[in-house]
C-alpha cells in the first residue's frame, strides 16, 4: 500500500509543511512559507553539489570565513542561494549565518517575523573527495512580532525557543530532516519532480545503538569520561561483550544522519585544544539538538541539555553529545562520576 499511497498520494515536502500549519490554530502560512523558500535554496545547492565536479565549482574560493577557514566555491554560492531565497520569502528579520561575521537585518518590504541561522553547507572540507555535505537550519520567531524592532535579543536565545530546525544532507541522493516541534519528518528529493517527498513520515532514534562517532585523533585531549566511555564501548561492555562500531565521517550532517536512523552517539567533545568543542551553537548544536529529541534521543553539552544554552555570541561553540538516549545517558553518568564538565 505504502507504494501505491506514494503514487497516488504524493506527500511532498510543500504539503507536509502546510499539514504542520493546519495543526497550528490561528497560523497564518508565513512558517509555511519560509519553510518552502528554504526547501527551493535546497533544491538549488543539491543541483550545484552535484554540477561542482563538472562545473570547475569544486575547489578553494581563495578567501576565508569568520572561522578562519578557507572558503570554498561552493560554499559562497550556498551562502548566497540562502540569503537570496530567505530574502525574497519576505518572512525574515535577521539571518545569521556561519559564512559571515555579523548578522544580516532585512529591511522593508522584505522583512518578516522569523530569525533563520544556518551553515549553507556545513562539512564542506569534504567536497572536494565526494563526501556528504550538508545546510542545516533553525528557526527562531522575533520576540516582537510585528513590531519592526529587532536585535540580538532575537537571536541569543535557547535552543528551545526554536520554531523548527532541519538538515539537507547531500549525500548518494538528497535527504531533508525537518521538525516543527510536532516528531521528525524525512524527505527524499526525487530528482525527476524536482521534489522532496516523504520518505520517513515519523523518524523516531533507536532508544540504544551500538555504532559511536567521535573523532579518535583528539583522543589525547579528551576529557576523562569521554575517555571512559569510548574505551566501554570498544570493551562491549554496553553490548553483551560485543564491541561497539567506529563510523566517523568528519561531516555533522553524515553522522547525524545516521546516528538519526541507526542509533548510537555522536560526539564533539571539549577537549584540551577546543576548551568549548568546535561546533557552532546556533546553526549546528541547537537543530541536531531539537531534531534528536524530537526524534525520542537526547543531546547534552556532558552535564546539560543542548537546547538549554543561551549563546553568548552568534559563532559561540559547545561541546555536544547527541544521539539514543541510553547512550547519551551514559555519558552523562561518567560525567557525573568523574566530576568532569
Ligand atoms: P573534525 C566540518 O568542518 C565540521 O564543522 C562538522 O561538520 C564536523 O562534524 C566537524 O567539523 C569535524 O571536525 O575536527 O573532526 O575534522
Amino acid at each position: 500500500e505504502a507504494v501505491a499511497a506514494a503514487e497516488t498520494d504524493p506527500l511532498t515536502l510543500s504539503a507536509w509543511i502546510l499539514t504542520q500549519q493546519h495543526k497550528s490554530p490561528g497560523a497564518r502560512g508565513r512558517l509555511t512559507v519560509l519553510l518552502n523558500a528554504i526547501g527551493v535554496g535546497c533544491k538549488f545547492v543539491s543541483s550545484a553539489v552535484r554540477r561542482a565536479g563538472l562545473a570547475g565549482m569544486m575547489g578553494m574560493a581563495g578567501s576565508s570565513n569568520v572561522q578562519g577557514e578557507d572558503q570554498k566555491k561552493l560554499d559562497l554560492v550556498a551562502n548566497e542561494v540562502f540569503k537570496n531565497s530567505l530574502r525574497r520569502s519576505g518572512q525574515c528579520c535577521i539571518l545569521i549565518t556561519e559564512e559571515e561575521d555579523e548578522p544580516i537585518f532585512i529591511e522593508e518590504p522584505f522583512r518578516g517575523d522569523y530569525i533563520v541561522v544556518f551553515d549553507p553547507l556545513d562539512g564542506s572540507s569534504n567536497i572536494d573527495c565526494g563526501v556528504s555535505v550538508g545546510t542545516i537550519f533553525g528557526i527562531y520567531k522575533a520576540k516582537n512580532p510585528g513590531s519592526g524592532k529587532y536585535s540580538l535579543d532575537d537571536v541569543l536565545r535557547p535552543g528551545t525557543e526554536m520554531v523548527a530546525a532541519g538538515y539537507c544532507m547531500y549525500g548518494s541522493m538528497s535527504y531533508m530532516m525537518i521538525t516543527t516541534g510536532r516528531g521528525v519528518a524525512g524527505f527524499t528529493l526525487d530528482p525527476t519532480l524536482g521534489e522532496f517527498v516523504i520518505t520517513h513520515p515519523n523518524v523516531q532514534i533507536p532508544t540504544k545503538g551500538n555504532i559511536y562517532s567521535i573523532n579518535e585523533g583528539n583522543a589525547a585531549n579528551w576529557d576523562p569520561a569521554t575517555k571512559k566511555y569510548v574505551e566501554e564501548c570498544k570493551a562491549g561492555t554496553y553490548n553483551k561483550g560485543k564491541p561497539y562500531s567506529l563510523r566517523y565521517v568528519g561531516s555533522m550532517v553524515a553522522d547525524v544522519h545516521r546516528t538519526l536512523l541507526y542509533g548510537g552517539i555522536f560526539c564533539y567533545p571539549a577537549d584540551k585544544k577546543s576548551p568549548k568543542g568546535k561546533l557552532r551553537v546556533l546553526y549546528e548544536v541547537f537543530p541536531m539538538a531539537f531534531l534528536v529529541e524530537q526524534a525520542g534521543g537526547k543531546s547534552t553539552t556532558g552535564t546539560s541539555r543542548s537546547l538549554e544554552i543561551v549563546p553568548d555570541s552568534i559563532h559561540g561553540r559547545a561541546p555536544i553529545y547527541l544521539g539514543s538516549k541510553e547512550e547519551v545517558e551514559l555519558i552523562e553518568k561518567l560525567k557525573k562520576e568523574c566530576g568532569c564538565a
